[in-house]
């Protein structure tokens, strides 16, 4: 991507941006690498803070992606450590960033390819779908999975979520990227 800089952390909801942009959504479990994904997509090493303290950073964190549209990488969700308190909080915070959905133009759920799906993973594709937001899935950390087990993983992913597709994604390796480029730029084309 030509160029990408972060904007803000938004810990309130009256910090959201609400702009036209449009904007693209990360989520996933606490630890399953959507900021690593965010950093393989645009091409930076360190613009989204990697292995931070899992938990402990409840905002959500926008990234103008070649000045036109952004990023914005959601709290992980699922770290059992963290307070009830924290979970609440969270929890509110994402529901506020769905109440109003307007410049929310696709969802992107990040998955570990090493494990099923769990309950609060199929929840958020339950969020995805209740906002009506369309969603990609990818199955990252790909990298640690043997070729020959990838296809049945994949399989477990897309059943589980009840999906049409699950792009196979490695940050490390870089395996996926193209593909989910392409994805984005077929789905950020359309004037909505
Ligand atoms: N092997 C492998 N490791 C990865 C991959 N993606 C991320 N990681 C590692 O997984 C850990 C977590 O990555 P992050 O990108 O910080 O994960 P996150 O989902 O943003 O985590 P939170 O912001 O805490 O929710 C780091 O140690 C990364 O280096 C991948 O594709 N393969
Ligand atoms: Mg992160």
């Amino acid at each position: 991507m030509k160029s990408a800089e972060f904007i803000l952390s938004a810990a309130r909801e009256d910090q959201f941006i609400r702009d036209r942009k449009k904007t693209v959504v990360f989520a996933g479990r606490s630890n399953v690498g959507k900021s690593s994904v965010i950093n393989l997509l645009t091409g930076r090493k360190n613009l989204a803070k990697i292995g931070n303290t899992p938990g402990k950073t409840a905002h959500v964190n926008y990234f103008l992606i070649e000045g036109s549209y952004y990023f914005a990488d959601l709290p992980g969700y699922g770290y059992a450590k963290v307070s009830h308190a924290e979970k609440l909080r969270w929890a509110a915070l994402l529901e506020a960033f769905f109440s109003r959905p307007s410049g929310i133009t696709l969802g992107v759920l990040v998955t570990d390819a090493r494990h099923k799906p769990t309950a609060l993973d199929i929840q958020m594709a339950g969020v995805f779908r209740q906002a009506g937001t369309p969603f990609i899935t990818l199955a990252n950390k790909s990298d640690k999975l043997k070729p020959s087990q990838l296809s049945s993983a994949l399989k477990l992913i897309q059943e589980t979520l009840a999906l049409e597709s699950v792009i196979p994604l490695s940050s490390v390796t870089g395996m996926g990227k193209q593909e989910v480029l392409h994805e984005l730029g077929i789905r950020l084309s359309g004037d909505q």
